[in-house]
C-alpha cells in the first residue's frame, strides 16, 4: 500500500494538468454492463409471487419479498391500541417532512419510527441537495441531466414534479431554519455533481443531510407531533377490500405488538443498504433493512425498478472499521482524482456514479487495484489535490466531517490520499407511486428511498435529499386530504391469506421472516 501511495504523491503534479473527457455513450454503456454489480446475472433471481411475479431482483431482496410475516394469522387480536388520521412510518427526512405537512393541514398524525427520530440515511447524506435555482440553470436542464443519468428509465411525471417543485421545496427548508453555505457576496453557494451540466448543489459543508434532519426534527418536536420511537413496522393492515387501514408495530422494549388503526398510512422506511447485497459494504445506517418493501408487497403494492441499486463509487476501503463509509462525491467535484496502483487516472471523476463505480471495479479486477491487509481492494482518491486546486484550507473548511472521520484513525486527508471502493448506497427502485405518493394499494402512501421511479436506474447526487422533501410534502398533503374524506376502516390480515395462497400455489416454502428490522450481525430483537 505504501509504495503505491507514494506513486500518487509523485504523479500528482503531472496528473493535475490532465483533462479527461466524458466517455462516449456506447463506451459508457459497455463499461457499466461489464462491471457494474447491477449486471451480474448470478446475483439475481425471478420473483414467483406477488405483483411483480416474473420480474427479477437480487437474491437478498427476493428472499424478503417472498418471506413470511412475523405475525401469526390466528394469534393476534386486531383491536387497535392507537388510532390516527395519518400514520407515518419512518423517522428520517421523508417521514418527518410528511408528518409535518399532514399535521399542518390539521390531520391527527402519529409518527412511528424503528429507532429514534432522525436515525436514518438522511443524516448520512453529505454533499448536498440538488436544485435548479441559479439564473443560468432551469428545471428543464435538471430534468435532462437526471433523465440521462437515470438511463431514461425515470418516471417522467415524477421526475418533472421533482425538478419543478425543487426550488419551492428548498425555500420551505430555509423558511423552517436550514442553513446552506453562502458565498462572500451573500448568495447561496452551489457546487457541481456527477452527471450534472451546471453547479446546482446547495450544501452545508459536508453535513448537509445532518443539517436538514436537525431542522426537521426540531420542527416535529416543536409541533408536538405524537411520536413512537423504537417501534418498527412489521405488517400492514387492510380492510379486505383493497384499502390500507393501519399497521402493526413492534415495541422493541417489551417486544409486544401494537395495532394502529389509521385512515391513511405513509411508509417512509428508507433503503436497503444493510442487506449488503452481493456482499458489498454500505454507507447506510443500521436500520436500513428496507422494511417497507416486503410488507407493502405482501399487501398488494407493486414495485418498480426493484433490480437496480446504487453503489457509491467512493466508500472507504481502509481503515477496516471505516469500510463502506461514504467519502462524499463533493470531493471529486472540487478536483479530487481517482488513481490506480500505477499512479494513473482512469476515468473522468464527474461521470455518473454507475460509470465511476464500474471503472473502479474494472481497475481492481484487472490487477490495477491496491489490496489492504484485510483483503479488500480499492483505488486511491487523491484528496490533497483539492487544496492545491482550490487554495489551502479548502479541505479543512468545506469537508470537516471527512477530516474528522479519518483523523480518528490518524489519517490526515489534507496530506494523504485515501483508499476507496464502491459501497452500497441507495436503492434506485422501490414501491411504485403516483405523483401524490400513493402506491397501488389504496390509502398507502410512500415517500423517500422506499419509492421507485423518480431516479430511473441511477440517481444523481443530491436528488434524494430533494426527493424526500418534494414527495414527503406531497404524500403528507394527499394522505391528510384523503383522511379528511373517509371514515376508519376495518382491520384485517386478509392480504396475508391471499399472499400465502399465492406462495402455496407457486410451491414456495420460505424459511425467511420479513421485515428483517436489523442486519444479522446485530443482536436479534
Ligand atoms: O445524494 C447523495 O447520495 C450524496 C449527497 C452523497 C455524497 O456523495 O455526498
Amino acid at each position: 500500500m505504501e509504495n503505491s501511495k507514494e506513486r500518487v504523491n509523485k504523479t500528482r503534479e503531472t496528473r493535475r494538468q490532465e483533462v479527461w473527457s466524458l466517455l462516449p455513450p456506447l463506451e459508457k454503456e459497455s463499461l457499466i454492463h461489464q462491471y457494474h454489480p447491477d449486471y451480474k446475472k448470478e446475483a439475481y433471481r425471478t420473483l414467483r409471487v406477488g405483483q411483480n411475479c416474473g420480474d427479477s431482483t437480487v437474491h437478498e431482496l427476493a428472499n424478503l419479498l417472498e418471506g413470511r410475516s412475523p405475525i401469526g394469522l390466528e394469534e393476534i387480536s386486531l383491536t387497535p391500541h392507537a388510532q390516527a388520521d395519518v400514520l407515518v412510518i419512518g423517522g428520517g427526512g421523508a417521514g418527518a417532512t410528511a408528518a409535518l405537512t399532514a399535521h399542518s393541514m390539521g390531520a391527527d398524525v402519529l409518527l412511528a419510527t424503528k429507532l429514534r427520530l432522525g436515525d436514518a440515511n438522511t443524516v448520512m447524506a453529505e454533499g448536498g441537495i440538488q436544485v435548479a435555482i441559479s439564473p443560468d440553470d432551469s428545471p428543464v436542464r435538471h430534468y435532462l441531466d437526471s433523465y440521462r443519468g437515470g438511463h431514461m428509465e425515470n418516471d417522467p411525471v415524477l421526475l418533472r414534479t421533482l425538478v419543478e417543485e425543487g426550488p419551492e421545496a428548498v425555500k420551505w427548508l430555509m423558511d423552517i431554519g436550514v442553513h446552506f453555505d453562502m458565498e462572500q457576496n451573500g448568495k447561496l453557494s452551489l457546487r457541481a455533481g456527477g452527471g450534472g451540466s451546471k453547479p446546482r448543489l446547495l450544501r452545508c459543508m459536508d453535513y448537509t443531510g445532518l443539517e436538514l434532519m436537525r431542522t426537521l426534527k426540531d420542527c416535529v418536536q416543536n409541533e408536538k407531533i405524537r411520536l413512537l420511537e423504537y417501534s418498527p413496522v412489521v405488517e400492514l393492515l387492510t380492510d379486505g377490500e383493497g384499502n390500507c387501514s393501519g399497521a402493526i408495530l413492534k415495541n422493541l422494549d417489551n417486544k409486544n405488538y401494537m395495532v394502529v388503526q389509521a385512515k391513511t398510512v405513509i411508509l417512509a422506511t428508507g433503503g436497503i443498504g444493510r442487506l449488503h447485497i452481493q456482499g458489498f459494504p454500505t454507507s447506510n445506517h443500521y436500520g436500513a433493512t428496507g422494511d417497507g418493501l416486503p410488507i407493502a408487497y405482501r399487501a398488494g403494492a407493486k414495485l418498480t425498478l426493484q433490480d437496480t441499486f446504487q453503489y457509491h463509487p467512493t466508500g472507504a476501503a481502509y481503515p477496516e472499521p471505516m469500510a463502506g463509509t461514504l467519502v462524499t462525491e463533493a470531493l471529486r467535484s472540487v478536483g479530487a482524482q481517482l488513481v490506480n496502483a500505477k499512479g494513473e487516472r482512469f476515468i473522468n471523476e464527474m461521470e455518473t456514479r454507475d460509470a465511476v463505480a464500474a471503472a473502479i471495479i474494472r481497475e481492481c479486477q484487472q490487477g490495477r487495484g491496491i489490496k489492504t491487509s484485510s483483503g479488500r481492494s480499492g483505488v486511491w482518491l487523491d484528496i490533497p489535490l483539492v487544496d492545491i486546486l482550490n487554495g489551502a484550507e479548502t479541505i479543512a473548511q468545506r469537508f470537516p466531517n471527512m477530516v474528522r472521520q479519518y483523523s480518528r484513525y490518524k489519517i490526515d486527508i489534507r496530506k494523504e490520499p485515501v483508499l476507496i471502493y464502491p459501497t452500497l448506497h441507495y436503492q434506485n427502485g422501490g414501491i411504485k407511486i403516483n405523483v401524490n405518493g400513493e402506491s397501488d394499494l389504496h390509502g398507502l402512501f410512500v415517500a423517500g428511498e422506499a419509492t421507485g421511479g423518480i431516479h430511473g436506474r441511477n440517481r444523481l447526487m443530491g436528488n434524494s435529499l430533494l426527493d424526500i422533501i418534494v414527495f414527503g410534502r406531497r404524500a403528507g398533503r394527499a394522505a391528510s386530504e384523503r383522511a379528511r374524506q373517509i371514515a376508519v376502516k376495518e382491520l384485517t390480515l386478509k392480504h396475508l391469506h391471499v399472499f400465502y395462497e399465492g406462495m402455496k400455489k407457486a410451491g414456495i416454502v420460505s424459511p425467511c421472516v420479513s421485515p428483517m428490522l436489523f442486519p444479522d450481525y446485530v443482536e436479534k430483537t
